[in-house]
C-alpha cells in the first residue's frame, strides 16, 4: 500500500514536471528498498507515458513536455547508480555503439538502455543525441563494435535507423556489426522493412537481444 502511494506520487511528479520531487521520490524509493527498475516501470514511466498521451491530444503543450522530460531525467539520474549495481556481472559481453539518430534529441530511453547494457557487462560508447549515420559507423569501426544501438522517438527520424544500415553496407561493415533499434514508434514490421537485426520495446529486452546477437547467453 505504502509503495502504491509512492508510485502514484512518482507519476504525479512527472506529470506536473516537478524535478525536485521526482529526485526526492527516487531517493526515497531506494531507501525503502524498492528495486530501481520497479520504480521506473511502476512509478515514473506511467507519468511520462501520460504526458506523451496528453501532449498528443493537445491537453498538454511543449513547455509541459519539456518540464516533464526534465523531471524524468532527474529521476533516472537518481536511480542510475542503483540500476547499474543491480545488474553488474563483471564479464565482458560485447562492444556497443549507442545513440539517438540524427534530428532527434530524445535521450531518456536510450540512456536507460545504455545503463542496463553497461550493467550487464557490455562496453558502451554512447554518442549522445542527434547523431548522423556516418558518425555511428565511424565510431563502430574505430572501437571494433559488435553492435550499433540506434534510438528514434519520432516517426520523422526513424529513417535515420535505416541510413545507419545503408552506411554500414557502403563501408563493407554490415557483416561484422549487428544493428538493434528501438524507441516508442519502432515496430517489428519496421525492423523487418529496414533489415535490422533486432529490437526491443524496453531496456531489459534490449539487453536480452544484444546478448543473443553478441553470442552471449543472458541470465
Ligand atoms: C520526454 C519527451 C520529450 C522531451 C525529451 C527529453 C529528453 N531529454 O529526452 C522533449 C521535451 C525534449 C521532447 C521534444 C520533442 N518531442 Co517528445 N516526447 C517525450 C515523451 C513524452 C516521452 C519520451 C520518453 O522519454 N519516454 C520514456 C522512455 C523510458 O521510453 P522510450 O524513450 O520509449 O525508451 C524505451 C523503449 O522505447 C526502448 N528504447 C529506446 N531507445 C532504444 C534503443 C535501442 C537500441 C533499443 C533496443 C531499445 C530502445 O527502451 C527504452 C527504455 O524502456 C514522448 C511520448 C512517449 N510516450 O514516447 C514524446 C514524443 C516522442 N515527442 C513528440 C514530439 C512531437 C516532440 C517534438 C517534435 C515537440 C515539438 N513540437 O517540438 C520535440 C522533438 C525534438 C527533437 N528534434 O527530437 C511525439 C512524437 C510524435 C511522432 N509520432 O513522431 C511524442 C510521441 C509525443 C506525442 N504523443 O505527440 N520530447
Amino acid at each position: 500500500m505504502e509503495t502504491d502511494r509512492l508510485f502514484e506520487a512518482m507519476k504525479r511528479s512527472i506529470v506536473e514536471g516537478e524535478a525536485d520531487d521526482a529526485r526526492r521520490l527516487a531517493d526515497q524509493a531506494l531507501q525503502l528498498g524498492v528495486p530501481p527498475l520497479q520504480a521506473i516501470e511502476l512509478g515514473f514511466a506511467p507519468g511520462i507515458n501520460e504526458v506523451g498521451r496528453a501532449f498528443g491530444c493537445q491537453e498538454m503543450f511543449l513547455p509541459d513536455l519539456v518540464r516533464a522530460g526534465e523531471a524524468m531525467k532527474a529521476a533516472m539520474a537518481a536511480l542510475q547508480g542503483a540500476v547499474g549495481r543491480a545488474g553488474a556481472t563483471g564479464r565482458s559481453a560485447g562492444v556497443v555503439v549507442l545513440g539517438t539518430v540524427k534530428g532527434d534529441i530524445h535521450e531518456i530511453g536510450k540512456n536507460l538502455v545504455g545503463t542496463l547494457l553497461a550493467a550487464n557487462g557490455f562496453q558502451v560508447f554512447d554518442l549522445g543525441v542527434d547523431v548522423p549515420p556516418e558518425r555511428f559507423v565511424a565510431r563502430a569501426r574505430e572501437v571494433g563494435a559488435d553492435l550499433i544501438g540506434a534510438s528514434a522517438l519520432l516517426t520523422t527520424t526513424m529513417p535515420g535507423q535505416q541510413e545507419i544500415i545503408r552506411c554500414l553496407e557502403a563501408e563493407g561493415l554490415r557483416a561484422r556489426v549487428r544493428v538493434i533499434v528501438g524507441g516508442a514508434p519502432v515496430t517489428r514490421e519496421w525492423v523487418a522493412e529496414i533489415g535490422a537485426d533486432g529490437f526491443s520495446e524496453d531496456a531489459l529486452g534490449a539487453v536480452r537481444v544484444a546478448s543473443e546477437l553478441a553470442g552471449v547467453r543472458c541470465a
